[in-house]
């Protein structure tokens, strides 16, 4: 009590202030809601907008692309560490953040200096246009979403604040008509969202493509062996089903790559250059082949890794059509959205199974895992050979290009690393006695001759191994176990088909995959 009469004391024209602090007060609560609704409205109207016209220049999208792709590696790593997945939706929800906290300071700026506030929340727009504008393959209405969305914002930031005529105070703008205003403006983006994200995930045009799609049955095809599959309750399928299979892509919005439009460029070091379109493709002699794809960010017990069968015509033999020079020595695939990734030529040349591929799984490819056609070359990272939404193959030379990790700090060659990793047990806590340990074991194109685990510093124990698919597969192992009471260790190291013993030796993902022994810790009671 005292201190706040002694406050209005020190305050000689306390009187005159008091009602004009209230007053900023309220207003600066107003401002900072006209500003976040502004933004809301915006975004959610240009969010349809893309999704009517231009679903690749979604701002949201294009901005998050370029956030992306400017990113240093290190946050990748982290997101990745972090989010898991989920990375995508940590990033757009990051980027919702920041365009409130424009917002909100735009509407305080817009109270005291009218039109500089609005000019900010406009200023959104433009970036919005321009994060459009640099995409690859950027549609042609890349400008409209975001331009829609800047105007918008303007106009509500300045229909919700409007300036005072000179020598009034207070608010021009009655409470009730703020109130309502604002809300309206609330609305209109959480409708704009909705009706958006509705049409992304029902009709999108792409998905009814895909469906009409019929893909011919292949000449080779694949032999899934009973003896894969150890059907195990916790453990990896043999196959990894395409709903589990991990994603990992640069990609905010999925492309939308149109068959009848799609073609492939091979170009570069070659004899001569040829460009093969999707009925092409198709009527070539297709082969089936399981291979397994893993990310090197996968981290040691990670689930970045996934086995497939993979529908597709032999990179080898388009590149033989082509005709590389001898001077060449890697293959830059480049995606419909600008993506790259640089192979070694001979990888794509030699014998293994590098596939071109349109089907997974015996469907086309789903769209974020690369419809219509994708790269899949046994015993590489995904980094550098899994191009998804593919459209060129330029053949050159490591020293003379880079590809878009490369760029970023990883390795040029990405050969996957031998890798074991316990499923089973699941959780934490098991009942004591008789349980089994089991688990999966790669390094695809060379194949994995043992596997061996270790419980509590005891003695190695061979697992025995399911039959495995192909030596560029994983392959299930378990290991019966008694469970006595109290906590345990479980350790797993895998030998591969060419002696290797897997080093304990830890590595991050960074920069050409990681390396280290899985394990677990288990409490049975
Ligand atoms: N167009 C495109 N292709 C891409 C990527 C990408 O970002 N864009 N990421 C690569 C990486 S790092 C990996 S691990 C694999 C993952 O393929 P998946 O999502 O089908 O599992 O795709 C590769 N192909
Ligand atoms: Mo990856």
């Amino acid at each position: 009590m005292s201190d706040t009469e002694s406050g209005v004391q020190e305050a000689p024209d306390a009187p005159e202030a008091a009602p004009e602090v209230g007053r900023v007060r309220a207003a600066s609560g107003r401002a900072v809601v006209a500003g976040l609704v502004s933004v809301v409205a915006a975004a959610g109207v240009g969010e349809l907008i893309a999704a009517l016209f231009a679903s690749e220049a979604s701002p949201f999208g294009a901005i998050g692309a370029v956030a992306v792709d400017l990113a240093p590696a290190w946050a990748k790593d982290l997101a990745i560490a972090l989010f898991y997945t989920n990375d995508k939706n940590a990033l757009l929800v990051g980027i919702a953040i920041v365009l409130l906290l424009v917002g909100a300071v735009a509407g305080l700026v817009e109270r005291r200096i009218p039109f500089l506030g609005r000019s900010i929340v406009a200023l959104l727009g433009v970036a919005g246009i321009a994060a459009a504008a640099t995409r690859v393959n950027a549609p042609e209405l890349f400008w409209a979403p975001s331009l829609v969305a800047g105007a918008l914002a303007f106009v509500t930031l300045g229909l919700l604040l409007p300036p005072h005529p000179a020598g009034e105070t207070g608010d021009p703008l009655s409470r009730r008509g703020f109130l309502i205003g604002s809300a309206a403006a609330a609305v209109v983006g959480a409708i704009g969202t909705a009706v958006a994200t509705g049409i992304r995930a029902g009709g999108q045009a792409v998905k009814t493509l895909r469906d009409a799609v019929t893909l011919p049955s292949a000449q080779a095809t694949a032999t899934i062996p009973d003896a894969a599959e150890l059907d195990i309750d916790g453990l990896a399928k043999a196959v990894t089903p395409n709903a589990d299979f991990y994603r990992i892509d640069t990609a905010i919005v999925v492309p939308e790559v149109d068959p009848a439009a799609w073609s492939l460029r091979i170009h570069g070091l070659v004899e001569n250059e040829i460009t093969i379109t999707w009925d092409e493709l198709l009527a070539l002699p297709l082969s089936e082949s399981a291979v397994t794809l893993s990310c090197v960010s996968n981290q040691v017990g990670g689930s970045l890794v996934g086995n497939a069968v993979w529908l597709g015509h032999p990179i080898r033999e388009l590149l033989a059509r082509a005709v590389p020079l001898p001077e060449a020595d890697m293959v830059l695939s480049r995606s419909h959205d600008g993506f790259t990734a640089g192979t070694p030529l001979e990888a794509l040349t030699d014998d293994r199974d590098a596939l071109l591929a349109v089907g997974m799984n015996g469907e086309p490819l789903p769209l974020e895992h690369g419809f219509p056609v994708r790269m899949v070359v046994p015993g590489l990272y995904g980094y550098v050979s899994a191009t998804k939404w593919v459209v060129e193959l330029e053949v050159t030379r490591f020293d003379s290009a880079r590809a878009y990790w490369t760029d970023r700090g990883w390795s040029e060659r990405g050969p996957i690393k031998l890798q074991s990793r316990i499923d089973v047990p699941r959780e934490r806590d098991v009942a004591a006695g008789e349980q089994v340990i089991a688990g999966i074991a790669w390094q695809p194109h060379t194949g994995v001759a043992g596997v061996e685990v270790q419980i509590d510093d005891g003695p190695w124990h061979d697992a025995t191994l399911a039959t495995a698919i192909s030596d560029d597969t994983w392959v299930q192992w378990s290991l019966p176990w008694t469970a006595e009471p109290g906590n345990h260790t479980i350790r797993c190291r895998a030998t591969s088909a060419e002696g290797e013993r897997q080093t304990d030796a830890q590595a991050p993902p960074a920069p050409n995959g990681a390396t280290g022994w899985h394990s677990i810790v288990v409490q049975a009671s």
